[in-house]
């Protein structure tokens, strides 16, 4: 018998998003890294600092313009990164430990 192994497993019906697009879906989702202790010093959940970062050209600015009062202490992803006020209501990312 030749040609391709048939498995109950079909392809019908749409591809569903990968990871990257349902991100690109999203308005906004936080990724875990902030300077919410001390101002300018990026750390990632666990503490470690930020080295590699995809900031827009003018942030991190301390400056959300929808929370114009508040300090903007967390990162969200939006195709770059911006740093936000904590309080919004954005999803969020995890990391896996090992
Ligand atoms: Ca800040």
């Amino acid at each position: 018998m030749t040609g391709p192994v048939q498995t109950s497993l079909e392809k019908t019906g749409p591809r569903p998003p990968v990871l990257s697009e349902c991100i690109l879906m999203i308005d906004h989702i936080y990724i875990g890294a902030s300077d919410i202790a001390n101002e300018g010093d990026w750390r990632w959940e666990d503490g470690s600092l930020v080295v590699y970062h995809d900031f827009f050209s003018q942030e991190p600015n301390n400056f959300d313009r929808n929370y114009p009062s508040e300090k903007a202490d967390c990162v969200a992803f939006s195709r770059q990164w911006s740093d936000v006020y904590c309080g919004r209501s954005f999803p969020f990312i995890c990391q896996k430990t090992w």
